[in-house]
């Protein structure tokens, strides 16, 4: 067991004298497809080997009690009495709502959970929370979900209470990921191939801005918004279009004077990444690494300036990525605003260029960034060898 696990292992038999079942729930990259799940496009998640442990056991009583170790805080409710609250207990609050909203019958339960994922970084830590307590639950009270089910009901505990409308990514790749793989997941009809990730001498490294990002400011649900404004337009002009995935960046361009000018941007933005996406699985099935991380670049670009989610710190580590013959491939990952950028690194060169880039970061923008080498890991899971 490690330090996380029995940590959270500890608080929980410290805190309320019984031996809980322990559950692992991973956080997540994304090589390519960013803010495309909600538009029907395609993306290429892993989970990840960092993520939140939780420790859960009935408690035969009528109430849910929550310890939260990173955040040093209880939560107690009534399981009759769920409503929305501030912060972190809504990741919590979203999830057993959902389950009652389903009509699946929930008792009184203790939990106790921790992580090692930065808060922040663009890792999904909120998903995390969602589908590990949700698998927790189904698991405990015997409900019977099958894992998209789970990804499905987290992601809408998502919508609800922390009010953030994301797509189904990173819920899907935190139930569905597999060590050493990414998943080539199609967002519209929940079809995906695992795709062994082996890239030969490279290394996939994370750098993160440590500009702390927060997708309910607003500016999410924002972009989705005007991404629904802009395809009820372009069906009007493309009555055969059901999704953007039927539409050319080329059509979006004709009907460029019928659209609002950041409407457009967004939308051809959307219709240029589902292609790239589709581009990019191919030349990673082909090992064309190089070709692929041209794409990322060009991922970069577009969400910074056409679907504006990127930062001048992100920008500038992009910019820098460029200069460094050992990465080949780099872009901001996740909702944007701050967070991290993927890179596609030479493995025997990723220490000096961490060194060189943390360098020329810090004196520009007077905080040092953080660099981890990313390995991928399992979709959440229940740690029984521990029981
Ligand atoms: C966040 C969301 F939760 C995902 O659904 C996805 O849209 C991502 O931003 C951008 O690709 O992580």
């Amino acid at each position: 067991m490690n330090n996380q696990e029995q940590q959270v292992k500890k608080a929980f038999e410290e805190k309320f004298g019984a031996a809980p079942r322990l559950f692992f729930s991973p956080g997540r990259i994304n090589l390519i497809g960013e803010h495309v799940d909600y538009n029907d496009g395609f993306v290429m998640p892993a989970a990840i080997d960092k993520g939140v442990v939780f420790a859960v056991a009935p408690n035969n009583t009528s109430k849910l009690r929550v310890h939260s170790i990173d955040m040093k805080e209880d939560l107690e409710v009534e399981l009759s009495d769920i409503k929305k609250k501030e912060g972190w207990p809504n990741y919590i609050l979203g999830v057993v709502d959902q389950f009652q909203k389903r009509g699946l019958p929930l008792q009184g339960f203790d939990v106790v959970f921790g992580g090692n994922l930065p808060s922040g970084a663009g890792l999904s830590s909120s998903a995390a929370v969602e589908c590990g307590l949700a698998t927790a639950l189904n698991t405990i009270f015997d409900l019977k979900l099958n894992r998209v089910a789970i990804a499905q009901l987290s992601q809408k505990a998502e919508h609800t209470f922390p009010g953030v409308n994301c797509g189904i990514m990173d819920q899907f790749a935190n139930m569905m990921g597999e060590k050493d793989h990414v998943l080539l997941l199609d967002c519209t009809s929940l079809e995906y191939k695992a795709l062994p990730l082996q890239i030969p001498g490279y290394v996939i490294m994370l750098i993160n801005s440590k500009v702390s990002h927060s997708l309910a400011s607003g500016e999410y649900n924002i972009r989705r918004r005007q991404c629904e404004e802009g395809l009820t337009i372009l069906k009007q002009h493309y009555p055969q279009a059901k999704s953007f995935r039927d539409i050319t960046p080329e059509q979006v361009k004709q009907v460029k004077e019928h659209l609002d000018a950041d409407v457009y941007r967004r939308c051809l933005y959307v219709t240029e990444e589902i292609t790239r996406t589709q581009a990019a699985a191919s030349l990673l099935q082909q090992n064309k690494i190089q070709e692929f991380g041209q794409l990322m670049f060009a991922t970069h670009e577009g969400l910074s300036k056409l679907y504006d989610v990127s930062c001048p710190e992100l920008d500038f580590l992009v910019e820098q990525a460029h200069q460094h013959p050992g990465i080949i491939g780099s872009r901001l990952m996740g909702g944007g605003f701050g967070g991290c950028t993927i890179n596609i690194t030479k493995a025997d060169e990723a220490e000096s260029i961490a060194a060189a880039i943390s360098d020329v970061y810090t004196s520009r923008f007077k905080h040092a960034p953080e660099v981890y080498i990313m390995q991928t890991g399992d979709g959440t899971y229940e740690m029984l060898s521990q029981l």
